[in-house]
């Protein structure tokens, strides 16, 4: 009897251990959102939705920007999250975790409806504001990542409190736990966050508020645009509105058909949160790794050309990769880093908007994929590197396929020579280390696809050293 007593008790704590490491394995994520200057923030707000059992959502707060400075539209993000309320039943039946509709309302917020560094200062506190540093406060070491879809305002406010209230080092410490990813600057507050705060986590493409031009930055890549469509290398087939009418909005059910029809480009706001899926690619706090949501290096970028003034201090922002093309071209661009998984996001969403309406057997699940080694590895040049996947599997029985991907530019090393995988699309393969004169890094990316419809891909990471 002690003894079944002593097990239960054991069991109850690994349990309890469990789920700890669980919730303090998920991100922490709180939005901002000038939701209703075009269709797409509401477009972002479905997709982040069918995710948020990934996640702990600790906002939803309702902003302005350059393209809507007057007003903020809580009331279309209510609507999508009740909409999300009529299916949070039947995403369960696929994965656990999905928070109750009542407490994504709850964590609803405004900011105030005013322009840029206009709502920063004296009397301007506002229930997103007061909710962001609420949120900080938390007894919770895990950072914060903050995508911004439109405006920086409502943070900027935030934080000029803080910084009126606070010892310099509580400052610091406050801003240790952002994460910041802002989809260009949409007013002129990210500048002055920038420059205020040094040591601030920021990822910004620049482009709406260049002088004499456009540029395309980064989130374009998400789904192309109406300037480079067709000559970008990417698929526009998997992100036009045929597509999303056929795969999303038309009879799938309530949530889905909150995504409305494209103006402009589909879901420019996108990638500020895609990097934070757990698929196995990103690293988020590595965003030079390279995700679902782009590649970005840390640098101070040398010219003010595409940025509101000149920057003084290290960003995380725009970096290319070196991507084949739909036309067998290879392109060499920044919004590639984005348009080189387009299928995998698309398929994914697919998924998981059948997951709204449908039951577990009718649906498609992803696969497990599973490295047979270590996922950092350290050889000498001239070694045989083997790379496995065994253990890999599908929750629905699917077939797999496998793909090991040379990732070249988050690696330090670099060749005029591409490096060959051997075997790159079996379950095991192997590649012979370059030979080098100071340590190097190369990256492989292994991605499990499985064969169910819409098929479904999953990846691993395998970070190499390579010694002289
Ligand atoms: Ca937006
Ligand atoms: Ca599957």
């Amino acid at each position: 009897m002690k003894r079944s007593i002593c097990f239960l008790f054991l069991l109850a704590l690994a349990l309890t251990i469990c789920q700890a490491q669980d919730v303090s394995k998920k991100l922490r994520i709180l939005v901002l959102t000038d939701i209703e200057n075009e269709p797409d923030d509401a477009q972002s707000m479905v997709r982040f939705l069918t995710y948020v059992n990934q996640w702990d959502v600790e906002g939803l707060v309702a902003t302005t920007s350059v393209h809507q400075r007057n007003r903020v539209a809580p009331e279309r993000i209510r609507r999508i999250v009740q909409a999300y309320g009529k299916v949070r039943t039947n995403l369960l039946l696929h994965e656990k975790g999905y928070p109750e509709e009542a407490y994504l309302l709850s964590v609803i917020k405004s900011s105030v409806p005013k322009y840029g560094m206009d709502a920063v200062g004296p009397g301007n506190d506002s229930e997103g504001s007061e909710h962001i540093i609420a949120v900080v406060d938390k007894k919770d070491e895990r950072p914060v990542w903050i995508p911004i879809w439109g405006g920086a305002n409502c943070l900027a406010q935030a934080l000029w409190k803080v910084r009126q209230t606070r010892t310099p080092a509580e400052v610091d410490k406050f801003v240790a736990k952002l994460r910041v990813y802002t989809i260009s600057d949409q007013d002129d507050t990210g500048p002055w966050l920038r420059k205020t705060f040094p040591s601030l986590f920021f990822i910004v493409s620049p482009g709406f508020h260049a002088r004499g031009g456009y540029h395309y930055s980064t989130w374009r890549g998400i789904s192309g645009d109406g300037f480079t469509r067709g000559f970008d290398g990417a698929d526009s087939n998997l992100v036009n509105n045929a597509w999303l009418d056929a795969n999303i909005r038309k009879n799938h059910g309530p949530l889905g058909a909150e995504h409305p029809h494209t103006d402009f480009i589909m879901e420019g706001d996108t990638p500020s949160f895609l990097w934070l899926i757990n698929n196995g690619l990103s690293d988020p706090e590595h965003p030079n790794y390279g995700s679902w949501g782009g590649r970005y290096e840390l640098y101070t970028p040398r010219t003010r050309k595409w940025f509101m003034e000149p920057e003084t201090r290290p960003i995380w922002t725009d970096a290319e990769d070196e991507v084949q093309g739909i036309d067998g071209a290879w392109h060499n661009s920044n919004k590639a880093t984005i348009w080189r998984w387009r299928k995998a996001y698309q398929h994914d969403f697919a998924a998981r908007i059948d997951w709204t309406v449908k039951p577990y057997k009718e649906a498609n699940h992803p696969p497990v994929a599973v490295l047979g080694h270590a996922s950092e590895l350290q050889v000498k040049g001239g070694e045989k590197i083997t790379l496995n996947a065994e253990g890999s599997s599908d929750p629905d029985g699917n077939s797999l396929t496998y793909e090991w991907i040379y990732y070249r530019e988050p690696g330090t090393f670099e060749s005029n020579r591409p490096l060959e995988i051997q075997d790159k699309q079996k379950k095991n393969a192997f590649i012979v280390a370059p030979k080098v004169t100071t340590p190097e890094t190369i990256h492989i990316v292994l991605a499990v696809t499985d064969a169910g419809e819409p098929a479904l891909t999953r990846y691993r990471r395998v970070i190499v050293t390579v010694l002289p």
